[in-house]
């Protein structure tokens, strides 16, 4: 199949998901076409059956705002032409469905038919489709697409609740490839002093993931058990935080390392993963982090609680509970044996969001698009 894939190139998981996905099909002998505006963070685009087209938006002083639908929406046309593509699979509802559908109309004034998929991811509908601004374009894009799939069964509930869905939405939960979380890391010294366990987090540092509570909660922590805290990506939370830590005295203990490519090789070496947010469709990192053999406490929102299994896996709680969430990490870090099966559950539940389960789920869509 000639697959064009759309999604945003950063560092959010929509754009890793679906980059994970895009080098499954390419492996699986597909040929895929990332169509977006950046190279996605994920992708080598030197390898086999992988093309990336760059939107270009232009600048123009009477735009206030840059029409990158308008583009994006020409690019996938001019591309779907070019490469004959067979489908569209379109991450994150916002631009990317709306703009996917304007392509198939042009397209479809050329006698050129192809089916629209569009994969929900979160946001998109919790924070920012259901703002009035959007949410007409939103609903209307969705019930468009020839598809509809979403990343977790909660958000496939949001979604019915949040909007006026007539179209069947398919729930295709994310997955990890677990042959790139091979074991213990050697470099956890570069980190920690002996004995010293890790806690981890990663996101993209907004208000949404309550980084405040990261915070707050390694900081209980710290009092009971010999702990650093290693906080990866970056975002505009970042300088609250650090401040927050500063006042808190554990600035020392707490470091921050950006954007980084080695994801896989931080979470072999991490003990715990905390993930508090306010919202989480699915939780990408946290399953990431189990992966790894990470246990994970989190809050109990959204689609969490069915990756993080409370008192298997990790502990959840309820947002903004931080006391508890400190308490569950301090059990777990002082009680050996509890501890080696919660990381065993971790990764066995990993296994269960593996690529090889998940992916052929999305190949198996894509040929009923194609019939
Ligand atoms: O919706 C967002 O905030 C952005 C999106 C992203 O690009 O990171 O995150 C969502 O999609 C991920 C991949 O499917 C999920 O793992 C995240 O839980 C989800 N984020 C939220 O729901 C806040």
């Amino acid at each position: 199949m000639n697959i064009g894939i759309v999604c945003y190139p950063t560092f959010g998981g929509s754009g890793v998901l679906a980059t994970e996905l895009g080098k499954y099909l390419a492996q699986s002998g597909h040929q895929v076409h990332f169509i977006t505006y950046s190279q996605p963070v994920r992708l080598d685009i030197l390898e086999t059956n992988i093309y990336y087209h760059e939107v270009n938006v232009e600048d123009y002083p009477l735009f206030q705002y840059q029409p990158y639908e308008l583009a994006l929406s020409s690019k996938m046309v001019n591309v779907t032409l070019k490469y004959k593509l067979d489908l569209l699979h379109v991450h994150y509802a916002i631009p990317h469905a709306y703009a996917a559908y304007m392509a198939k109309q042009i397209l479809c004034q050329k006698n050129i038919s192809i089916p629209i998929i569009t994969t929900l991811h979160g946001t998109d509908i919790t924070l920012v489709g259901k703002n009035p601004s959007y949410k007409e374009a939103v609903t209307f894009s969705i019930n468009n697409s020839d598809y509809v799939t979403s990343v977790s069964d909660s958000l496939k509930e949001d979604t019915l609740e949040l909007f006026d869905i007539t179209k069947d939405i398919e729930v295709i939960h994310n997955f990890v490839d677990l042959s790139l979380y091979t074991g213990k890391e050697e470099c956890r010294k570069n980190f920690a002093e002996e004995g010293q366990r890790i806690i981890t987090h990663i996101s993209n540092l907004r208000p949404v993931k309550r980084i405040e509570d990261v915070i707050q909660v390694f900081y209980e922590v710290q009092k009971e058990v010999d702990t650093i805290l290693l906080m990866i990506g970056d975002g505009p939370e970042k300088e609250k935080s650090r401040q927050q830590a500063a006042e808190l005295g554990i600035l020392d203990r707490v470091k921050y390392l950006g954007k980084t490519s080695e994801i896989e090789r931080i979470l072999c070496m991490s003990d715990l993963f905390l993930l508090p947010s306010e919202k989480e469709s699915f939780g990408l990192s946290a399953l990431e982090a189990m992966a790894a053999g990470v246990p994970v406490i989190s809050s109990n929102t959204g689609g969490l609680p069915e990756v993080n299994i409370d008192g298997q896996t990790g502990y959840t709680a309820d947002v903004g509970d931080v006391t508890s969430m400190a308490r569950s990490a301090i059990h777990l870090l002082n009680n050996e044996e509890l501890f080696a099966e919660f990381c065993k559950n971790a990764k066995l539940q990993a296994n269960r969001f593996s690529l090889e389960r998940i992916g052929p789920k999305y190949l198996k869509l894509y040929e009923r698009a194609l019939t």
